[in-house]
Formats: structure tokens, C-alpha cells, sequence
């Protein structure tokens, strides 16, 4: 299994914790507990170049002054509803782009309806050329493509996540992951398709 390091980073509060625990283990929290350990999780996907994990360590302001391990790509994150945490995205590019260009850039919380960061005024990633989305760890609106786009980026454009694993691990699963109802449908595959996709991970192990 290949390896790689990642940092998830942006200011406090923007949503890191909680787009990493999404992809980790399907769960979003609505308490806000600041993360002030230095720590990783690490996500493993089943790509068409076999199994891949990508160790997410989170930076904020009080997790700077942490070692380094080499780093392969990095997601920033802002909230869309905290115009600050945007014009923080300039001083969070300085800081990452020391260890690699591979760097994609995120909107969060997406899903909340009084948005203070408007798409037109979100112009960063064309000067610098990276990708951008707008997300939702609470949604799970695109929440898969950053972590895409980072291993593209690494490992080559054809890089995909196996997406018959989301229909094998429906006749698998002798137990639905929690909250998710005995439905069936296109949407419902879309929207739960990581948990779907991590639960059957878990089973393989
Ligand atoms: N509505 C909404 N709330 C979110 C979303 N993502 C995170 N939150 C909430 O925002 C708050 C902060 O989330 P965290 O994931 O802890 O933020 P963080 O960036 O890790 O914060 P620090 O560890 O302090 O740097 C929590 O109350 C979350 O429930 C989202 O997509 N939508
Ligand atoms: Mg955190």
C-alpha cells in the first residue's frame, strides 16, 4: 500500500476536523471542540492504482510550530460564511507552498444559506492555478473532490476511486453504517457513497 502526507489547513473553526472525520469514519459533529494536538488520521482509498492511504495532519494558528514529515499535497480551508477566514487564504498559501505545489482550495460549510463568501468575489486559486471547491462537511457536497484532486495530482490525472466498491459493499454489508435508512436511490448513493466506500475498507481489513 502506497503512503502518502497531507495538511489540512485554514483558520480555526473553518471545518478541518470535521471534512477529515466525514472522510474517516462517515460522522459529522455538530459541537465545536478545537483540535490543539498535533496529530494525523489517516484515510485509505481504493483507487484504480490499488490501495492508497493519505495521512491528514491539521494545522491551524496554534499548531504551527509543529516537525514536519515530508508533505504531498495540502487542502486550505476557508468558511464560506466567515469572510476573515477568507482573506486568510493568501498567508495559509505562503506557509504551505514551501512543501509542495500540490494544493487545492476549499469553501466550507456550503449548506449554511447566508453565505458571506460569494463565488464571484472567490478568485485566489486562478492566480496561483489550483483547484477550487465549495464544500460541505455537513452536507457531504463534494467533500471526495479535494481528495481527488490531490491524488491526481500526485499520482497522474487518470487516477480515479474505484466506484464498484460502492455496489460491492451493498451485498456485503451485513450492517448499514449508522443513520443510513434502507433506501435505494441515485441520490442516496451519491450522497453516502464514502461512507459506503469506507465501511467496505473496514471489512477488508
Ligand atoms: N453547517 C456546517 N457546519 C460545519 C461544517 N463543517 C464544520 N462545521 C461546524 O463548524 C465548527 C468547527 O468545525 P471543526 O471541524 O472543529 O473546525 P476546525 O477547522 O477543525 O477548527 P480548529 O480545530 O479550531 O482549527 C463545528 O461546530 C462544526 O460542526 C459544515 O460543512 N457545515
Ligand atoms: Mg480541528
Amino acid at each position: 500500500m502506497q503512503t502518502y502526507n497531507f495538511l489540512i489547513v485554514g483558520d480555526e473553526c473553518t471545518g478541518k476536523t470535521s471534512l477529515i472525520r466525514r472522510m474517516s469514519d462517515g460522522t459529522f459533529i455538530k459541537t465545536y471542540q478545537p483540535t490543539r494536538s498535533w496529530d494525523f488520521t489517516p484515510l485509505t482509498f481504493n483507487t484504480n492504482n490499488g490501495l492508497i492511504t493519505m495521512n491528514f495532519f491539521e494545522q491551524n494558528e496554534c499548531l504551527l510550530n509543529y516537525q514536519m514529515p515530508i508533505i504531498h499535497g495540502v487542502i486550505i480551508l476557508f468558511d464560506l460564511t466567515d469572510k476573515y477566514s477568507y482573506r486568510s487564504v493568501p498567508t495559509w498559501y505562503q506557509r504551505c507552498k514551501v512543501y509542495t505545489n500540490n494544493i487545492v482550495l476549499c469553501g466550507n460549510k456550503c449548506d449554511i444559506p447566508d453565505r458571506k463568501v460569494k463565488a464571484r468575489n472567490i478568485h485566489f486559486h486562478r492566480k496561483y492555478n489550483i483547484n477550487y471547491f465549495d464544500v460541505s462537511a455537513r452536507s457531504n457536497y463534494n467533500f471526495e473532490k479535494p481528495y481527488l484532486v490531490l491524488l491526481k495530482n500526485l499520482l497522474g490525472e487518470n487516477t480515479t476511486f474505484e466506484e464498484k466498491i460502492v455496489e460491492i459493499e451493498i451485498a456485503l454489508c451485513a450492517e448499514r453504517p449508522k443513520g443510513v435508512p434502507e433506501v435505494n436511490t441515485e441520490n442516496f448513493f451519491l450522497e453516502h457513497a464514502s461512507q459506503f466506500k469506507l465501511h467496505f475498507l473496514k471489512n477488508l481489513r
